[in-house]
C-alpha cells in the first residue's frame, strides 16, 4: 500500500465523529439522477464447490472421473468386490475413465459401490432422478438407494432392470422417491446381483438429482437457487473469475466443451484445486439467468493463464474467433452455424447478450503489459459484429488510450471494514464517460488484519457504507457484485462467502453480508434523490431514492459506529411504510449454521407530516420504505 492511500485511510478514520447521536435528513421529492437498473447482481465461478457440490443439482461426486488426477475419490466397494478406474472401456472420447467393478467368481448377493457425494448427500422428502451408463454382460437389476452412513436406514430405493452387453455402453434413467434423512451423512449405493456378473461390470456418469429449480433437466438445487433468487439480483457474471483462466492454456474454461450431452463434456481441472465436471455449462448458466431474471455478463478468456504465460498478438486470433462463435451460440438464430448447434441442444430461441467482459483481473501474472492490445483486439472484433454489446475491461489499469467510447471497467475490492468506509466517496468524482462494474468485493479481514472465515456484522455494515456510495453514484456505477457467492462448508478455498451449506439441508446459512445484499437489492429506486442533512457523513451514511413506478421512497442507512443514532427523516407527502433493520449483539457477530445472530427485522412505520423518527442501532444497516 502506498503512502497516499494509507494517509487517506487514516484521514477516513480520524474523520469519524463518534459523538454524533442524532441525525436529521430531508429527502427532495424532485431532481436527482436515474439509477442503474442493473446495480445489484451476482458474480459466479466454481470455487469452494459453489458449482459442483453447490448450486448445481447433481449430487454424486467424481461421477465421470474427470480432472488431472482421477482416482476413486468418494467411492467405496459394497460387498466382496474390487473397484478400479478403468481406461480400456471409454464411455466417450470426453470420458475415457470409467468405474470397473471386479466380482470374484462364486460371489453371491448384492455387490457394487457407494458414493459419498460432496461430503455427504442431502436427502429430503423428494423425488430423485437417477441416470447412468453401464457396460459388460449382465441381465438383472441395478438397485440404487439412498442410505444413512450411521444407521444404515434406507430413505429410498429402486431396482432398475438392465440388459447390458459386453462392448457397448447402454444408458438408463429412473426416478424414485425418498423420505427425509435426519442429517447429511448419507451415501448413494448402486448394487448388482453378483451371481449374474461374470468377471467385471462397468459404470460411468451416474447422476443423481433432486427435483431441480424450475424443474430443469440437469438443473440447479432448489434451496440454494431459491436463497439466491430471494436477493432479486439483476445480473450474473460467469464463469469466472480465476476459474475462467486456467493454470495453463490447455486448462482454460472452453465454452465448446461445456455444451451438449453431459457424457460428451470432458470437464477440466479447475483453478480452485478440484476438477470441474462442467455439467453446469454455458447453456445451464443461460437457463439460470433466464429462470432468475438475470442479465448474463459473459466473461471470455482473453489470453491470460494463471501459470502458463500470456498469449498475445496474432496468436490470439483463434481465441477471438472462438468468442465470436460463443456469442453466435448464445444469440444466433437457428440459421447460423452455432445457433443451429444450440437448437440441437434443445434451445431454438436465442438468448439476449448485452454485456461481455474481456478476461479477468488481467493485472495478474504479468498480464498488464499486453492488456491494452489484447482488450482492443477482442473489443474491436466483438463490436464489429455485435455493435450493441457493452464491452467491459477486467481492470482499470493498463487500458488503451484513448479508451473506446462506451466501454465499462471492472474493479475488485477485498478489504478491511475501515477501508470500505474510506472508499465511501470514491466514485463521487469519477469520469462519467465510462461505466463502472464493481465485479467483486467483500470485507475479508477484520480491522486488525485477521482473515475472516465468516462474514461479520462490522464487515457487512462497511459493505453497506460502500454500497451507499455506489448507489449515490449509480449513474456511473452500473453494476456491483459481492464475491464469492457460495461455499460448501466442508471444502472452502476462500471465505467469507454470501451463502454456505453442507449436505445437511438445515445447514444452509445466509451470511451477514447476504442480508445487506438482499436489503439493498429488493429496495431499489429508479431515481437517486438529493438529500439535505444537519450533519456530515460518518458514522451514519445514507442514500435516498424513489421508485417512479410504485411511488415508494427508499432511504438506505448504515451506522458504522458503536453508538445508536436517532434519526429523523422528512419526505414531504409520505405517510407510512416499513423500516427494516439489520444488526446484531456485537460488531463481530456472525451467522453460523443453525445459529444466525444477524438477521433483518421489518416493522411498520407511520409518519407525521412526512416525518419519520427511527433509531440506527450501533453497527446497523437500515432501510426505510415509505409512500
Ligand atoms: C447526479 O450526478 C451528478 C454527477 O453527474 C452529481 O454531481 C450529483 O450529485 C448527482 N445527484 C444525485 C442526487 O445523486
Ligand atoms: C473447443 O474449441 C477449441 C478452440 O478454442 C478447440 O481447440 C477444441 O478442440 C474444441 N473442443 C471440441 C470438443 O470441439
Ligand atoms: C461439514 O461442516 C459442518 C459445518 O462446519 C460440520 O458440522 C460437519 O461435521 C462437516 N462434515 C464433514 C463430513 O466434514
Ligand atoms: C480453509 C479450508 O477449508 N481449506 C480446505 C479447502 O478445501 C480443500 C479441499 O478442496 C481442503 O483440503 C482444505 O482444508
Amino acid at each position: 500500500m502506498g503512502f497516499t492511500k494509507a494517509f487517506k485511510l487514516l484521514m477516513g478514520l480520524a474523520a469519524l465523529p463518534t459523538l454524533v447521536h442524532s441525525l436529521g435528513l430531508t429527502v427532495s421529492t424532485t431532481g436527482g439522477n436515474a439509477s442503474s437498473p442493473l446495480l445489484y447482481g451476482f458474480m459466479f465461478e466454481d470455487i469452494n464447490h459453489s458449482g459442483d457440490g453447490g448450486i448445481h443439482g447433481q449430487l454424486l461426486r467424481n461421477n465421470g472421473f474427470q480432472g488431472t488426477t482421477a482416482d476413486l475419490t468418494a467411492y467405496a466397494a459394497v460387498g466382496s468386490v474390487t473397484l478400479a478406474v478403468d481406461t480400456a472401456h471409454p464411455l466417450s472420447s470426453a470420458l475415457p475413465k470409467v468405474l470397473r467393478i471386479d466380482v470374484p467368481s462364486g460371489t453371491t448377493g448384492q455387490v457394487g459401490f457407494s458414493n459419498a457425494g460432496y461430503w455427504g448427500i442431502p436427502v429430503k422428502k423428494d423425488t430423485y432422478a437417477c441416470y447412468f451408463w453401464v457396460e459388460g454382460a449382465y441381465t438383472g437389476d441395478v438397485t440404487v438407494k439412498l442410505q444413512s452412513v450411521a444407521t444404515g436406514t434406507v430413505f429410498g430405493s429402486k431396482a432398475v432392470a438392465v440388459t447390458s452387453v459386453a462392448g457397448t455402453w447402454k444408458y438408463y434413467e429412473t426416478t424414485f422417491t425418498a423420505s427425509a434423512a435426519p442429517d447429511g451423512d448419507n451415501v448413494f449405493v448402486a448394487t448388482v446381483d453378483a451371481a449374474k456378473v461374470s468377471g467385471s461390470i462397468y459404470f460411468n456418469l451416474f447422476q443423481l438429482f433432486p427435483v431441480t429449480y424450475h424443474q430443469r433437466y440437469n438443473g440447479l438445487k432448489p434451496d440454494i437457487a431459491g436463497a439466491l433468487e430471494n436477493v432479486k439480483g439483476s445480473f450474473l457474471r460467469f464463469p469466472g473469475g480465476n476459474n475462467l483462466e486456467g493454470a495453463t492454456l490447455a486448462r482454460r474454461w472452453k465454452w465448446n466443451e461445456t455444451i451438449g450431452p453431459v457424457h460428451t463434456r470432458p470437464g477440466r481441472q479447475g483453478d480452485w484445486t478440484y476438477a470441474n465436471t462442467d455439467a453446469l455449462g454455458l447453456l445451464e448458466y443461460l437457463y439460470w439467468c433466464e429462470d432468475m431474471k438475470l442479465v448474463p455478463v459473459l466473461g471470455v478468456w482473453a489470453g491470460l493463464t494463471l501459470g502458463g504465460g500470456v498469449t498475445t498478438g496474432t496468436a490470439l486470433t483463434p481465441y477471438i474467433d472462438d468468442v465470436l462463435k460463443e456469442i453466435e451460440y448464445i444469440t444466433g438464430s437457428t440459421s447460423t452455424t452455432y445457433g443451429a448447434l444450440r437448437a440441437s441442444h434443445g434451445r431454438t430461441e436465442p438468448f439476449a447478450l448485452t454485456h461481455v467482459e474481456i478476461g479477468n483481473e488481467d493485472f495478474l501474472q504479468g498480464g498488464l503489459a499486453s492488456y491494452a492490445a489484447r482488450f482492443t483486439a477482442f473489443h474491436d472484433a466483438i463490436k464489429a459484429k455485435y455493435p450493441d454489446i457493452i464491452i467491459i475491461a477486467s481492470t482499470d489499469q493498463g487500458l488503451p488510450s484513448p479508451k473506446p467510447a462506451g466501454m465499462w471497467i471492472d474493479i475488485h475490492y477485498y478489504l478491511r471494514p475501515d477501508q470500505f468506509v474510506a472508499l465511501f466517496n470514491t466514485y463521487d468524482n469519477y469520469d462519467r464517460n465510462y461505466g463502472i462494474f464493481v465485479g467483486e468485493y467483500a470485507s475479508t479481514k477484520s480491522n486488525t488484519g485477521a482473515t475472516n472465515w465468516w462474514a461479520t456484522l462490522i464487515g457487512a455494515v462497511s459493505e453497506a457504507v460502500f454500497m451507499i456510495g455506489m448507489e449515490r453514484n449509480s449513474d456511473v456505477v452500473k453494476m456491483a457484485a459481492y464475491a464469492p457467492l457460495m461455499q460448501h462448508f466442508n471444502s472452502t478455498q476462500w471465505a467469507p462467502d454470501l451463502i454456505g451449506y453442507t449436505s445437511d439441508p438445515s445447514f444452509l446459512t445466509l451470511s451477514t453480508s447476504y442480508y445487506v445484499q438482499q436489503m439493498f437489492s429488493v429496495n431499489r429506486g429508479t431515481t437517486i434523490l438529493p438529500v439535505t442533512s444537519d450533519t456530515g457523513f460518518g458514522p451514519a451514511y445514507w442514500v435516498a431514492s424513489k421508485n417512479d413506478n410504485t411511488g415508494i421512497y427508499y432511504v438506505k442507512l448504515a451506522n458504522y459506529g458503536a453508538t445508536a443514532v436517532s434519526t429523523t427523516i422528512t419526505i414531504p407527502g409520505t405517510t407510512s411504510g416499513s423500516v427494516t433493520t439489520l444488526t446484531g449483539p456485537a460488531s463481530d457477530s456472525i451467522n453460523l449454521p443453525k445459529n444466525a445472530l444477524v438477521v433483518p427485522v421489518t416493522t411498520a412505520i407511520t409518519g407525521s407530516a412526512g416525518q419519520f423518527t427511527i433509531s440506527l442501532p450501533a453497527w446497523s444497516v437500515v432501510v426505510v420504505a415509505v409512500k
